[in-house]
């Protein structure tokens, strides 16, 4: 058997019932199979693989908080502290019923590799629990925020590992938990990102992941001699990553014409209504049903189907496998040319291959949504040296930072033979920077 055989193999057996990592660990290693091939005795000898896919730690914990009833509930906290090998532990919390050690620990798996892809010095880790913001009052989310805190606050810091938001969490659960860090380490430190900007955030990290999805998209319509000029955008999501690649679209000069939530879906043939969808999701926090109260002549269906619908590009921006084989066959016979991912694994492995085989441009989100992070490394920067950058500074860097990205893995995919798989391009750039990190700091 192969080694990367072997390796995954063994993923499988010692990590049962969390298919999403053995996901995200199975579409690396089969990318890295050229590289691993060409330094198998090596690589073997020092057991790089099962380092690589084994956390250096992972936290499991309890968070009791009090309800609006008196009531006390009981979620489960995580932080999966990955890989240190380039920098401290760097990636989101999540906050979503659906979390679970095997969700994280694939988030946490994929941001080894996509920190290493912006170039600056972050390692890769994720956390969360499987809280529900959704219908809590903001008092409730406080009370979570920082007993979730008062635990992980054991465990963090400016130069250990620096969480920030993700699905289900955003400024105001960045805020609370920041508050509570200050309070009980007694530090004002820039230990998580996404701050507001009266206490230590960036400028631009807001706008980060749905900007830089479109830069990176640029970039490679540049380099095939087009454009986003007039074209037709389907989005998934309604959320931070969607709402900023929506506006970004239009900036572009591109029309996008669908956002999504949980429970259903809007195609709106005129445009998505961007302040009307800022309104209903970062005002509000209401449902997508609201929107056809703004346009009267926008459909809105429930459950998915934002992929039926006719685009040059499509752009999943809500939560993993969100987009399957058959969607991708909707996609190819609706003559969609590029499917960049702003979420996480939004894309199942079979989909990914039909799309690839049927002359899809694919990018993969480990690239593609990387703006996210790399801005919240610009935040560390500007917290280290207390000052902001200006919106345009910040803006200039993650749009050199995404175009940078697009060549490192274009060219990474052309030296294996692999022109054009940016699948594998982005695995095995991400994983040569790490894997030079990891050799020289020795056997740790
Ligand atoms: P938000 O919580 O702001 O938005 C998530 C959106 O996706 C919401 O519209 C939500 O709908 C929808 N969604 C979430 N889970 C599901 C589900 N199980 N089924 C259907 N719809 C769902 O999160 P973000 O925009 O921050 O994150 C979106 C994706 O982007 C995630 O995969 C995240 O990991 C990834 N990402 C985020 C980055 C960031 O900087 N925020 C950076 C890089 C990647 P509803 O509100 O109804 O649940
Ligand atoms: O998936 C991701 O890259 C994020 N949720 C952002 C992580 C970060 O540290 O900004």
């Amino acid at each position: 058997m192969s080694y990367v055989d072997e390796v995954i193999a063994r993923v499988v057996k010692e990590n049962p019932n969390e298919p999403e990592f053995h996901q995200a660990v199975k579409e690396v290693l089969n990318s890295l199979r050229p590289v691993v091939d060409a330094n198998e005795e090596k690589f073997r000898r020092d057991a790089v693989l099962e380092r690589i896919v084994n956390p250096e730690r992972q936290l499991k914990f309890r968070v009791s908080w009090v309800d609006d009833n008196g009531q006390v509930q009981v979620n489960t906290g995580y932080r999966v502290q990955f890989n240190s090998a380039i920098g401290p532990y760097k990636g989101g919390l999540r906050l979503h019923p659906s979390v679970n050690l095997g969700i994280i620990k694939f988030l946490g798996f994929e941001q080894i590799f996509k920190n290493s892809l912006t170039g600056l010095p972050i390692g890769g880790g994720k956390g969360g629990s499987d809280f529900d913001p959704k219908g809590k009052s903001d008092r409730e989310v406080m009370a979570f925020c920082q007993s979730f805190m008062t635990e992980l606050c054991k465990y963090i810091g400016a130069d250990t590992d620096v969480p920030a938001g993700d699905i289900g969490t955003g400024a105001r659960e960045i805020g609370y938990m920041f508050g509570q860090y200050k309070r009980i380490r007694g530090l004002y430190e820039g230990v998580l990102t996404g701050k507001g900007l009266s206490y230590g955030g960036s400028l631009a990290r807001k706008e980060a992941t749905g900007y830089g999805l479109l830069y990176i998209v640029q970039e490679m319509l540049k380099c095939h001699n087009d454009t986003l000029e007039g074209k037709t955008v389907i989005v998934s999501g309604a959320g931070n990553v969607a709402t900023y690649a929506i506006e970004k679209a239009y900036q572009l000069g591109g029309k996008p014409v669908t956002c999504s939530d949980s429970t259903g879906w809007v195609y709106d043939p005129d445009g998505i209504d961007l302040a009307a969808l800022k309104e209903i999701k970062e005002v509000k926090r209401a449902r997508l049903t609201e929107y056809r109260n703004y346009r009267p002549n926008a459909e809105y269906h429930e459950g998915r189907g934002v992929w039926s619908v006719k685009a040059d590009i499509a752009l999943p921006c809500a939560t993993q496998n969100e987009l399957n084989l058959d969607d991708a066959k909707t996609l190819v016979a609706n003559g969609c040319k590029v499917v960049a991912e702003g979420a996480n694994m939004p894309t199942t492995q079979e989909a990914t291959d039909y799309l690839q085989e049927n002359g899809i441009i694919f990018l993969p989100g480990k690239a593609a949504n990387a703006g996210g992070v790399a801005t919240s490394a610009l935040e560390m920067s500007q917290n280290s040296e207390r000052l902001s950058w200006s919106f345009d500074e910040v803006d200039k860097k993650l749009q050199g930072i995404m175009a940078n990205i697009y060549h490192n893995i274009d060219n990474a995919a052309k030296k294996y033979g692999f022109e054009g798989n940016y699948v594998v391009g982005a695995n095995i750039a991400g994983f040569e920077k790490v894997v030079d990190a990891m050799q020289a700091q020795g056997i740790v």
